[in-house]
């Protein structure tokens, strides 16, 4: 069985970061180990939370798994809290390297033009760092203006704007560029993806909802890492995780009771593993 490491937040109730990445990665039969860099009562969309910071312990537990010999075959990385915490993940990056690890960064800074709480454009500049360093990122359209120093577009994008986007991210030095939320049609809405190497272009979209929720690109970026790790190729992982990012959010809205704060992926797992061919 494959293995693979997701270091991010545990906000233990509100499902997004691990509390979605460790059920839905390990529903893909891969076995996942967490890292999680800080406690959170509920997570930051919520008026008042707790947080209990958990950076001294990364590079303790990093040793410890190095003494026991573990591997890793990917590492997958969200919500990451402070300066330091990325510089502990590039070190672990480096810690575990070896020959085919999948290294997949969810550069977590803000969505629809604005910053989550606490976080800057020194932050976002810091991230873009490590975005260098990863195999595949996947930010938002906040993320990627606030990566690249640029004022938010808001809805008035067109292709030309995101394939020039794509190019730049690129030049921090990661292969495989994904933005997510894009929406070129009315109905129509998915990433857009660049890979360097190839210098090919291509775009998956599904079919969109009504409503925003939170945690929905956490669930694309865990089900984009599963897939990829179970060897999908990226045109097939993109449609894989925009298809169950899709199925997630239609199973919350037939639910006349849903809640914003997070969606019902546990009833869309059988897409997924649909999706992977696993059933
Ligand atoms: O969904 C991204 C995320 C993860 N973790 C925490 C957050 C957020 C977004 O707000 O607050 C703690």
């Amino acid at each position: 069985m494959k293995r693979v490491l997701s270091i991010q937040d545990i906000s233990c109730l509100g499902k997004c970061s691990l509390t979605v990445a460790l059920p839905v990665i390990s529903a893909a039969g891969i076995e996942t180990a967490i890292m999680p860099t800080a406690m959170l009562s509920v997570h930051t969309w919520f008026k008042s939370f707790t947080f209990h910071d958990l950076t001294d312990e990364i590079m303790p537990v990093c040793k410890n798994w190095k003494e026991h010999n573990f591997e890793f075959d990917g590492i997958s990385t969200g919500y990451l809290g402070s300066f330091r915490q990325i510089e502990l993940v590039e070190e672990a990056f480096a810690m575990f390297n070896k020959p085919g690890m999948l290294k997949l960064v969810d550069p977590v800074l803000g969505d629809n033009g604005k910053f989550y709480v606490g976080f800057d454009s020194a932050f976002a500049k810091r991230m873009a760092h490590l975005c260098g360093k990863a195999d595949v990122i996947v930010p938002n359209l906040t993320e990627v203006a606030a990566m690249l120093g640029e004022e938010y577009c808001g809805s008035g994008y067109d292709e030309k704007y995101i394939r020039e986007r794509l190019k730049r991210l690129a030049g921090l030095g990661c292969p495989n560029v994904v933005i997510t939320g894009v929406s070129y049609e009315k109905g129509r809405y998915g990433v857009a993806a660049w890979n360097a190497e190839k210098e090919e272009y291509s775009t998956y979209f599904g079919e969109e909802q009504p409503g925003t929720f939170h945690g929905t690109g956490d669930l694309f970026s865990a089900a984009l890492f599963a897939a990829l790790i179970r060897e999908q190729n990226m045109a097939q992982a993109l449609e894989t995780a925009v298809e169950f990012t899709v199925e997630s959010i239609r199973m919350t809205l037939q639910n006349p009771d849903h809640v914003p704060y997070g969606v019902e992926f546990e009833r869309a797992i059988p897409c997924l593993l649909g999706k992977l061919n696993l059933i």
